[in-house]
């Protein structure tokens, strides 16, 4: 018979194999676990509830911002600042990174975590029912002691101790690594617990996808346009032409491509010479786990992960999943 095994006994076991382990990276998890089965609980029930349409403000980007996505931020913060274990909060939500009140802070001897998130990835698409999701990383503090600094939350990928993201979908399912391999969970909402279905998750080094907003071709620059054009050539040796999947949901198509193979691009043209997608909330905790799983994740030319941040909502151009198709589009752009 199959075993049971829970996402907390997984992350327990995980902490086992460092015996200085002190815990509080497993207790982070559990909170943001707990934070998302709220949120799951809350997005399933905004089709019912009139919960859904705008709230009227912006966020920093210029965006409408909708009812759920702050009821992510709060709830996510809520779960996570009276664990004692953090210093600061940076949130896609948020303009400003979120010092943690020394109250709570004051019966741990040292609250040495930063944790990062998207709160609702792909909320635009809750209207219609489509997957959307919470992107999530965590990173050691650099000060030494008191409320977190920006520098604390400025640091490049690579110094990521954990990452993952949460799909509300057609079933819950929450994604980790603490650098020890790529694990998912279902979450069984009769019992209330994520549930292992996969453990060591693996991305076929080669695929036969791509995921891109095909919508601004003109807009992209010539070798990526040749690059597009490539794939949907009738080519048999090469396996081409590659089939077009995009939810607009990064997270959903970030996890179809990790699950079958995949390349997901979201470059930079001449509306977003940057980009759209931020480094500190999406790229650096989907690098991590998809370079994890043993793929690859660059701006065309840089690994994401060793971008230094200059800022808290700072975009990067992505290129992400299966190893040879980032590398064939990187041969595009150079
Ligand atoms: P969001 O964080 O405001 O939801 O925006 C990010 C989303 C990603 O989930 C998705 O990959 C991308 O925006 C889609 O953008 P576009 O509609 O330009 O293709
Ligand atoms: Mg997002």
């Amino acid at each position: 018979m199959k075993k049971f095994i829970t996402l907390y006994r997984h992350i327990i076991e995980q902490e086992r194999k460092y015996p200085e382990a002190t815990g509080q990276l497993s207790d982070l998890l559990a909170d943001i676990a707990l934070a998302c089965k709220i949120i799951s609980l809350e997005v399933n029930r905004a089709g019912l509830i009139d919960i859904l349409g705008f709230t009227g403000e912006e966020n920093v980007h210029g965006e409408k911002v909708k009812k759920l996505d702050e009821f992510a931020h709060e709830t996510l913060i809520r779960a996570m600042e009276v664990s004692g274990h953090l210093c600061a909060i940076a949130s896609e939500e948020s303009e400003d990174f979120i010092p943690v009140n020394e109250k709570y802070m004051g019966n741990r001897p040292m609250s040495k975590y930063v944790v990062h998130f998207d709160p609702l990835d792909g909320s635009s698409n809750i209207d219609a029912n489509i997957s959307i999701g919470t992107i999530f990383s965590i990173y050691k503090r650099i000060s030494k002691s008191g409320p977190g600094t920006l520098e604390d939350c400025l640091q490049k990928g690579s110094n990521q101790v954990a990452a993952g993201y949460v799909i509300y979908g057609s079933s819950t399912i929450l994604v980790y690594s603490t650098g020890e391999g790529v694990h998912g969970f279902t979450l069984d909402p009769s019992v209330g617990e994520f549930l292992l279905f996969y453990e060591n998750i693996k991305i076929p080094k080669k695929s036969k996808t791509f995921s891109i907003n095909e919508g601004n071709y003109h807009k992209w620059d010539e070798g990526l346009r040749k690059y597009i054009d490539s794939l949907k050539a009738e080519n048999k040796s090469e396996g081409k032409p590659y089939s077009a999947r995009y939810v607009g949901s990064l997270v959903a198509d970030f996890h179809r491509n990790l699950l079958y193979g995949g390349i997901f691009i979201y470059p930079a043209d001449t509306k977003n010479p940057n980009g759209k997608l931020r480094l500190l909330y999406e790229a650096n905790p989907l690098a991590f786990i998809c370079e994890q799983a043993g793929g690859r994740a660059t701006d065309g030319r840089r690994r994401i992960l060793d971008i230094e941040p200059e800022n808290l909502h700072q975009r990067t151009p992505l290129f992400i999943g299966s190893e040879d198709d980032v590398r064939e589009a990187e041969s595009y752009l150079s």
